[in-house]
Order: structure tokens, then sequence, then C-alpha cells
């Protein structure tokens, strides 16, 4: 059912939005497209809209248009659906639609389902994370329910990137939160950069959520905890997740989740941590070795947020989903690799080493690796375990490039990924972004990287 193509046409904005407009309208008059959001990479504009049917939005479709800076060249990635005729006069009251979601229900508005017709979409929280509900508004049915949340499992300590890494010592132990289970050598003295200074963790790039009571608080803000207390992990997750940030920005991104992402370190008990879309923010759990004393962990999960920010509605599919786990890995990685060393001992491709000694016994402990020998062919349909696939081609790219460049090339290519990207359409665009910022040359070792997994 998905019209999807690709054009490309050269012409002035101008020209593209009246073109654009007849297009929508020789389609069928009912339907329409409405703009989402405009955001700017390095080489391009790209400007989102979401598809409407008599002012409804249109659930699962995208329509997203890239203009080249340099040569002005335009990229229609049309994901728009087809509607049919739909009667947009619900019979079930917006109430109750509301009162079939399982969780507590925070609002409910009329959408078109292609394919089932006018359905109220119910966001509720489910205590876990938001959950979408759709509602059939002519029968009252549930059509579906799901989870919006990304999922980590198992995850692991600021410690820079953590103490199994920066004490090069594998034999470390959670021994149940306490302070003596890590040597003091292992806290890093930081910069808590970009607070707003009201004495909270709280700047232009992280804030920490939660009851007020439960959140670090230091009137000249110094933050200076050890890991059995709570609130060190607080100072972890705001430090990792500002310094990414900073990073993205150094390269030349001034648009990639800037601003100031919500966390809580409160409320999970379980060994799992995840960012949910819905609520813009990520959630860490505390099973195991509390996850936020891993920063790989807290830029595991960050990667789910600039991928969501870079590509709204982004992981709708497995293998747009195992794209989001290989990135959050490489992601991972890239942000270690200025203050871990790379060694037999702990290497850079292992991912998490500190979380995940608490559910692994072979050394070195790593929830997972980049640098597995897995191909395309090997998937197995699972997000995390398919992920390494992805993340082995990030790998060889930073392998080749070394951090900054790599780090550009693939953040410039996620702003042309489409919400469900294949692998071998992701490469492309990965590819394409290497071409477009340094020559042909380059865009060869990154096909080669693909290709190497049997990508394409
Ligand atoms: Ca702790
Ligand atoms: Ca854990
Ligand atoms: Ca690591
Ligand atoms: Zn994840």
């Amino acid at each position: 059912m998905r019209a999807r193509r690709l054009v490309a046409v050269a012409c002035t904005a101008g020209v593209a939005l009246s073109l654009l407009t007849i297009t929508a309208q020789a389609a069928a008059p009912k339907e329409g497209l409405r703009l989402l959001t405009v955001r700017d990479s390095l080489t391009a504009t790209h400007t989102w809209y979401e598809q409407t049917y008599d002012g409804k939005p249109v659930l699962g479709a995208y329509y997203v248009e890239h203009v080249d800076k340099v040569t002005g060249e335009k990229t229609v990635d049309d994901g728009r659906l087809t509607v049919g005729s739909v009667d947009v006069t619900p019979a079930v009251s917006a109430e109750d639609a509301r009162s079939k979601s399982a969780g507590t229900p925070e609002g409910a508005s009329l959408k078109v389902l292609p394919g089932t017709g006018l359905v109220y979409e119910v966001i509720s929280d489910s205590g876990k994370g938001s959950e979408r509900t759709l509602v059939h508004a002519e029968s009252g049915a549930v059509v579906r329910t799901e989870s919006l949340v990304k999922h980590a499992d198992g995850t692991g300590k600021v410690f820079s990137p953590n103490p199994v890494s920066s004490q090069q010592n594998q034999n470390l132990k959670d021994g149940d939160d306490a302070d003596s289970a890590v040597p003091a050598a292992a806290y890093r003295s930081v910069t808590l950069s970009n607070l707003d200074g009201s004495g909270y963790l709280r700047g232009s790039y992280a804030q920490l959520t939660g009851a007020k009571s439960k959140l670090a608080y230091n009137s000249d803000n110094k933050f200076e905890y050890t890991r059995a207390n709570d609130l060190f992990e607080q100072v972890n997750v705001y430090w990792g997740v500002t310094e990414a940030q900073r990073y993205i920005q150094s390269l030349g991104f001034k648009n990639i989740n800037n601003e100031a992402q919500k966390i809580t370190t409160l409320g999970l008990k379980e060994d799992n941590s995840f960012y949910d879309p819905n609520k813009d923010q990520i959630t860490f759990g505390t099973g195991g070795v509390d996850d936020a004393e891993d920063v790989e962990v807290v830029w595991h999960e960050l990667g789910h947020a600039i991928q969501d920010a870079q590509v709204p509605g982004f992981g709708s599919t497995v293998e747009s989903g195992s794209i989001g786990e290989g990135f959050g890995d490489w992601w991972a990685l890239i942000m270690s690799s200025a203050d871990a060393q790379d060694t037999a001992t702990t290497p850079l491709a292992c991912i998490m080493d500190w979380d995940a000694t608490a559910y692994t016994t072979e050394t070195p402990h790593c929830l997972r690796r980049t640098d597995t020998d897995l191909k395309y062919a090997d998937r197995k349909g699972q997000v995390h375990f398919d992920g390494q696939i992805w993340s082995r081609a990030l790998w060889d790219i930073y392998q080749k490039f070394g951090r900054d460049k790599s780090a550009t090339i693939v953040l410039e290519a996620q702003f042309s990924y489409s919400p469900s990207t294949d692998f071998k359409a992701a490469a492309a665009a990965t590819v394409a972004a290497a071409k477009k910022l340094y020559g042909d040359t380059d865009a060869a070792s990154v096909q080669a990287a693909f290709t190497a997994r049997g990508i394409g």
C-alpha cells in the first residue's frame, strides 16, 4: 500500500512548494500535507510533513523533502499512504475511547489508520513508559496497543566510562551497590557544564526529573557523591548526556536533540533502561549494577533520543529498530573512545563493561560488542542481536576514519533515514553522506564497510 518513491527534482524552493501543493490536490482533494518540522543538517535542509485526511493525521505515513544546500537539488521521500474513503465523524466519544486503554490515559485524538478507518489514538502511561492504544472510532473496538518505549536489556555507571574500563579490571563486582566495591581511583572529577544554576542537575542539554525530594541539589552546584548514594547516578547521567551534546555541537550539528533531555534514575527497579519517545524521556533501572553507573548505558539510550530527534517516529520496523540498537551501541563506543583505553583487557568494542559484570561470566564482560563478524544473512529478527550487524559496519567506519569524521558521516546520514528505513537504504544514505561531505574515495570506504556485512 505504501506509495514510496524517491523523486529527485532540481528546482528552487518556491517552485518546489507549488509543485507539492498541486501533487497533493491532484491525488485526492481530502488529502493534504501539514508542515511538521524543518531540520538543518550540514549539507541539506530536511522538511517533514504529516499526511492528513480531512484534517486528521494519517497514522504510519510520512513525507519529507531533503534540499541540498549547495546544489538546491531536492529529494522527496514520499511515505504517504492510500487512505480511500473514510467517514471522519466518530460514533464513539473520546471519553469512551480513553476508557479502553490499560494504563492512565493522557489524551485521545482522532486519526486515520489506512485500511481500518477513523481511530482514536489514546496515549497512556503504563507505569513502565508510554503506551499507544488505537480505538476504532465507529465500533469502539481496540485495534491495537503498543509500547512506545525502546528497551535496552541490562546496562550498567560517572565513572568515565565505567570502573571496569577505567581501572582495567574485569574482576570488579557490584557488591550490592557498596562504595567499597569500587576503588576511589575510579571516580573522575569532571566539570558539569551548562547547568541552569538552580542547584538542581538541570541544564541546557539534560535535566533530571522526578520528585524534588529525591533529586540531587546543592546550592553551590557541587555534586560530589559516591556510588552507594543514589544521587551519584544522577550526576553520571547529567554529565554523560551533556558531554555528548557538546560533542555533537563541536562537529557542527546545532540541532540534533539540542534541548534539555529529560532523564530519570528513580523508580525502575529492573535491570533495564529505555528511551520513551512519547515523553521524550530516558529512564534508567537499578537491577544488577545500577544502569546509570555505566555511562555506556547512558550513551546507548541517548542514541535512541538522537535518532528520534533526527527522524520523527524512527524505528517502526525490525530493521530500523535494529539500526537503532546498533547505533546506540556504537554511539556508546564513540563517546567512550575520548577517555577509555582500547586494550586486550577492556577492548573498546566491548559495550557496557561494568553493567555486564552482573549478568555475564566470561571476560571481558560485555553486554554486546561492535566487532562481531555477523552478516546480514545472520539476522534473527531480534533488534538487539541484529543491531550487532549494523554496529559492526559502523565500527569499520570508525576504524577507518576515527572518531570525529565517522561520527560526522553517520549523524549527517541519519537525517535522511525514513522512520522504517532498512539496512540497505540506511547504508545508501551513509555512503551518500560520506560522498557529499568528503568525496568519492571516502564514500567507497564507507560502502566497503556495508558490503563486508552483506548489506546492499
Ligand atoms: Ca549506585
Ligand atoms: Ca544494571
Ligand atoms: Ca566499553
Ligand atoms: Zn536500545
